[in-house]
């Protein structure tokens, strides 16, 4: 087993402790699923698939979604489960999963519509689920925009209308380690070591954007970044999440495309040894990155395509050139590549190549790729792919436009090495 992080006093309220009571964790048929387990004996290494989807599942008010989830019949959420079940990952981050303090959305998703076929599709069983508080819609008490008043969306620590809003949420297969989880929530952003801080237009004071006081509180992540390790028939693999500012609507001192590219930063030096994680310091206090050597997977909507789109140039590239991120696939569609002749403007003039697109955007930017699934050099990728399908696939209905979301799935199937029986 490889080692994790001290082990500590869970830091989170909201771990999905109620969600383990209620939730029946009934065992899957080896055959139910890619990637289903079976006794670990009788196998090779195991096969894990994780994803990462952006689902939208965000409501426009405090509790809307805990109301949308409690009855089975909301048509977004019943779609976007149908898009985990055809997938059904072993560990999944969802992104844009408003967060509630009591962990019922977690237990509501689960039982009414992830565990409910949909549509032909097998019901998924997740056992284990992870979410914590973010940042997004609780107040700084700081004009954070330099607007000229204090309070709204543009002024929370991370941009929302709630606390919660625009949250995440961990689905799994195999038993999560609370007590070793690390959040990242309230991490400074004057804390990292050459941070892009954003530069006062109007005076030309260099990381002049925000004042002294103002740094004092400014957080890095816009959302949280969690450490979430995961035990995978005896190995742990941390499931690295997050979900960095989209680098737009701001204005000439371009605030959130410097976030974007330190959050994404953030990341890349957790997963550096030595001095580049020394200054990294979770909430509960406890300071440095990921153990050398480690078993990692990189997850979640990094709101930046390599090279297209308005993120600072670099800003991606900071995780696929980490030196132990592991790009040897690089997940792909071929509905990306019909939707993007279909739709034509910029995204005939993008760069990257459309069939590596994630995000169905209208322009600008156009279609990019925003979401990765990022694994360690150690995990071999054995199968990878964008869940966006061509019109004359059925399951198009799934993947075209907007609805259920305006991301689609994205998946990597690694081996993990030191499990099973050779
Ligand atoms: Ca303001
Ligand atoms: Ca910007
Ligand atoms: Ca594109």
């Amino acid at each position: 087993m490889s080692s994790t992080v001290p082990r500590r006093r869970a830091l989170v309220a909201t771990v999905a402790g109620a969600a383990l009571a209620t939730s029946v964790a009934v065992a899957l048929p080896a055959s139910a699923a890619p990637g289903a387990r079976g006794p670990a004996a009788d196998r090779g290494p195991t096969t894990l698939r994780v994803a990462t989807f952006n689902a939208s599942l965000n409501r426009s008010v405090e509790g809307g979604l805990v109301a949308d989830l409690s009855t089975p019949d909301d048509p977004q959420a019943q779609a976007v489960s149908e898009v985990i079940q055809r997938n059904a990952p072993d560990l999944l981050l969802v992104n844009e999963f408003d967060h509630d303090a009591d962990g019922r959305a977690l237990d509501l998703f689960r039982e009414n519509y992830l565990e409910v076929g949909q549509n032909g599709a097998g019901p998924v069983e997740y056992p284990y689920a992870f979410s914590a508080p973010v940042n997004t819609g609780v107040p700084s008490g700081y004009d954070l925009d330099n607007d000229g008043s204090v309070g709204g969306p543009n002024d929370a620590y991370g941009f929302g209308f709630f606390p919660g809003q625009y949250g995440m949420a961990v689905f799994s297969k195999y038993p999560i380690d609370e007590d070793a989880v690390r959040t990242f929530q309230r991490l400074l952003w004057k804390d990292m070591p050459g941070a892009l801080l954003p530069d006062d237009p109007a005076t030309g004071t260099p990381g002049g954007w925000y004042s002294q006081e103002e740094l004092e509180h400014v957080r890095l992540s816009s959302k949280s970044h969690w450490d979430v390790p995961v035990d995978v028939d005896g190995r742990t693999v941390h499931f690295l999440v997050s979900h960095p500012t989209p680098p737009v609507f701001d204005g000439p001192e371009d605030r959130n495309g410097r976030r974007n590219h330190d959050e994404i930063r953030l990341w890349a030096d957790y997963v550096s040894p030595g001095k580049r994680s020394a200054w990294i310091t979770d909430d509960a206090g406890a300071r440095g990155g990921l153990t050398p050597g480690a078993s990692f997977v990189v997850a979640g909507d990094q709101n930046s395509d390599p090279r297209d789109g308005d993120s600072l140039p670099g800003s991606i590239q900071q995780l696929l050139d980490a030196p132990r991120v592991n790009t040897s696939v690089t997940p792909s569609s071929d509905g990306a590549v019909e939707a993007s002749l279909a739709q034509r403007g910029a995204n005939l003039e993008h760069e990257s190549p459309a069939r590596y697109d994630t995000a169905d955007f209208s322009e600008p930017p156009g279609n990019i790729r925003a979401d990765y699934v990022l694994p360690s050099t150690d995990l071999r990728i054995v199968d990878a792919g964008v869940f966006w399908r061509t019109s004359d696939d059925p399951l198009s209905r799934l993947t075209t436009g907007t609805f259920p979301s305006d991301h689609r799935l994205v998946h990597v199937d690694v081996r993990v090495p030191g499990t099973g029986r050779r």
